[in-house]
């Protein structure tokens, strides 16, 4: 009983719904013939954090899941339709001239002058010639851009804003649950397990679907290569649950799109790529339009990756990061508000 109460929305959350479904979306012009789609979510409270999470995830992962609350979004905003791309992140460089911290060196991280952590020959190490352009794996122009440390996307957003005349940010954490979420209350918005049938069905014929209609996260091959996860906690490497019990076909990054959209309408908000956020990693936000904490030392990203585990890859999970880290895990996706 209490699973089937989880998996049905409050009537307030579908009514919201079906207003967000007629909403429109718009399209910003980064010039160079490159564009960049964000989905319209509208305000309104939702359940940030967990209702239940298991002893084991309190112990090691959540103290900032719980409890759960209610927190409001009081303004609409524009988030970005898909992370950002390859291309997105190309048309930036080029037209800017900005060097990565990967690229630049002048911010170590982790025994990292240049270059990132990525997979290496089957192991999660350090790689110092590993930027945006050269992950370590091949991809294409409609992939998801990764490497980047928390520094690069701000400067992004920066130029992406002198570009198109709009204040073009990261989401808060707040904001980025609420539009992972999308007014779901289930550890996933697909349902409460990893794998699960869909919480609403986008599937015309009917089948139930797996886990790897969702979002690319780790294979099952990835058991071997361990999780960027070790630097943020090595306790959890020996603890942490099994990777998906198959194989979504797609072992790095997939192009963004690839897999089926949230009930708002937004691709790979879970996996693909970590999406950092503008917050400081800091109390639980909580109340009307929380921006975090005042200063910390770390940021936040969320939403887990293509080498995620179940336990990591929920809409209400924080990772807590570094300014200057950069992986091959590690991307974005921007949000601007509706009224400046
Ligand atoms: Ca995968
Ligand atoms: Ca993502």
């Amino acid at each position: 009983m209490k699973t089937i109460r989880h998996l049905f929305l409050t009537l307030a959350a579908v009514v919201r719904l079906l207003a967000a479904a007629d909403e429109e979306e718009i399209t910003l012009d980064l010039g160079g013939g490159v564009r960049l789609e964000l989905v319209r979510i509208p305000e309104g409270d939702f359940q940030m954090g967990e209702t239940e999470v298991t002893r084991n995830l309190i112990g090691l992962f959540a103290p900032h899941e719980l409890r759960a609350r209610q927190v409001a979004v009081t303004k609409a905003f524009y988030l970005g339709k898909y992370e950002i791309t390859v291309e997105q992140f190309r048309r930036f460089i080029d037209a800017s001239g900005y060097q990565t911290d990967a690229e630049s060196g002048k911010r170590p991280w982790k025994n990292l002058t240049t270059g990132a952590y990525t997979v290496v020959d089957g192991k999660w190490t350090k790689k110092a010639d590993a930027s945006w352009k050269n992950p370590g794996f091949p991809q294409e122009a409609n992939h998801p851009v990764t490497c980047i440390s928390w520094n690069d996307a701000m400067e992004f957003c920066r130029w992406a804003s002198r570009q198109t005349k709009r204040n073009v940010r990261l989401p808060t954490e707040a904001e980025l649950e609420d539009a992972a979420r999308a007014w779901t209350v289930t550890r996933y918005y697909w349902g409460n397990k990893a794998t699960s049938a869909p919480l609403l069905s986008q599937n015309p014929s009917g089948e139930r679907l797996g886990l790897g209609f969702w979002a690319n996260v780790a294979d099952t091959d990835m058991a071997s290569i361990g999780d960027e996860d070790l630097f943020l906690d090595k306790a959890l490497v020996m603890k942490t649950p099994i990777p998906a019990k198959r194989s979504d076909g797609h072992r790095y990054t997939a192009p963004v799109g690839s897999f089926y959209p949230n009930p708002f309408g937004l691709y790979d908000v879970i996996g693909n790529v970590w999406e950092y956020t503008l917050d400081w990693a800091g109390e639980n936000p909580s109340g009307r339009d929380p921006r975090g904490a005042d200063s910390a030392k770390l940021r936040t990203m969320r939403g887990g990756s293509w080498i995620s585990t179940p336990d990591v890859f929920r809409p209400s999970y924080r990772a807590e990061i570094e300014m200057q880290g950069r992986t091959s895990t590690r991307g974005m996706r921007v949000l601007i508000d509706e009224r400046p």
